[in-house]
């Protein structure tokens, strides 16, 4: 056990080297970075900062409906555990575990994460807030954490924030491969998902006024740098995004302003980063909620409530996995 009620999969399991995955995509055409890379200490606090941004309309959307809807979606999932993909969203998962008290008046929670810390602060929320759900937090990579719960026992899986439109195609695939063999036959899942709506709503909530978008990109750069020893310079790039209509996704880039040099002197090699040539720092993808659901039955998972706010951006979909 890492620390007291929380118990860590890591061990044996070392994860993929960050210098590794970003010298393989830097490398790729177009070039591009894994998403996790943005969340350095700097980049968590920098999102935390988003998330309150008038402009960044989700996390406060999809509070709302959650608010709303968590008695009717524990009510619909009949289950003595909730397991959370990612534990930074406490906050909105206590309107599901206050649900669950009312209902059932016991229950178990078991957060999965790769972040020490922000389990603890998970452990010591429902410590002080939700004395009677048992907390089981997971130190893991969500398929390790998912692939540890007992299938027998009767789960609510739920992965909010839109997360999931963070994930290039083949994470998807394979994300959702994972998730639903780990599930058993009295499962479901609750999926978080930013809806496709008005360009320009969804070009403003990765372009703020205030630029903390930029400086969240942009600040991946500094990461890397203090990781690999390269030269990235903040003053010779800025930030751009748009909306790719035809793959559904806001993109965001950091662009070169002049023609430079990169050197990665720990691997002996360097490349030419041409002016105004990008590299995709992350996506975001903008999902159709009957569509998704459509997709998602491949997966086993069977749309069984879709909740939504009043002007349809964003849909919170319930799932229950299918019997073998
Ligand atoms: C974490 N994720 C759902 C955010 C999003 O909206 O795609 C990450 C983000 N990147 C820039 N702003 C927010």
């Amino acid at each position: 056990m890492a620390e007291p009620s929380i118990w860590s999969l890591t061990e044996g399991h070392p994860e993929e080297d960050p210098a590794t995955s970003i010298m393989r995509t830097l490398w790729d055409q177009p070039r591009w970075l894994e998403a996790y890379h943005l969340y350095d200490d700097r980049g968590s606090e920098l999102f935390e900062q988003i998330c309150e941004l008038p402009e960044y309309y989700l996390t406060r959307t999809e509070e709302a409906i959650l608010e709303r809807a968590a008695g009717d979606i524990i009510a619909a999932a009949p289950v003595e555990c909730i397991v959370e993909l990612g534990a930074g969203s406490a906050k909105k998962t206590t309107h599901l575990l206050t649900a669950q008290i009312q209902q059932r008046k016991t229950g178990i929670f078991a957060p999965i994460d790769v972040s020490l810390p922000g389990l603890i602060l998970s452990r010591e929320f429902n410590r002080t807030h939700l004395p009677q759900i048992r907390f089981h937090g997971l130190h893991a990579r969500y398929e390790e954490g998912f692939a540890s719960i007992d299938k027998n026992l009767p789960t609510l899986f739920v992965f909010l924030g839109s997360t999931i439109g963070n994930f290039n195609p083949a994470s998807f695939v394979r994300f959702f491969s994972q998730l639903s063999d780990a599930m058993g036959p009295n499962d479901f899942l609750l999926l978080g998902v930013d809806r496709i709506k008005e360009i320009r709503v969804l070009e403003r909530a990765y372009a703020d006024s205030q630029g903390l978008t930029a400086e969240f990109i942009l600040n991946v750069f500094v990461h890397i740098n203090s990781l690999v020893g390269s030269n990235f310079d903040l003053a010779k790039m800025r930030y751009h995004s748009w909306y790719n209509p035809e793959w559904q996704q806001i993109e965001m880039y950091a662009v070169s302003n002049a023609a430079q040099e990169i050197r990665f002197p720990s691997f002996n090699t360097s490349f030419r980063w041409e002016k105004n040539d990008r590299i995709l720092a992350e996506i975001s993808r903008k999902f159709d909620p009957e569509r998704l659901q459509q997709q998602l039955r491949f997966f086993d998972l069977h749309p069984v409530r879709h909740f939504t706010d009043p002007n349809d951006w964003f849909s919170l979909l319930l799932f229950k996995r299918a019997a073998d």
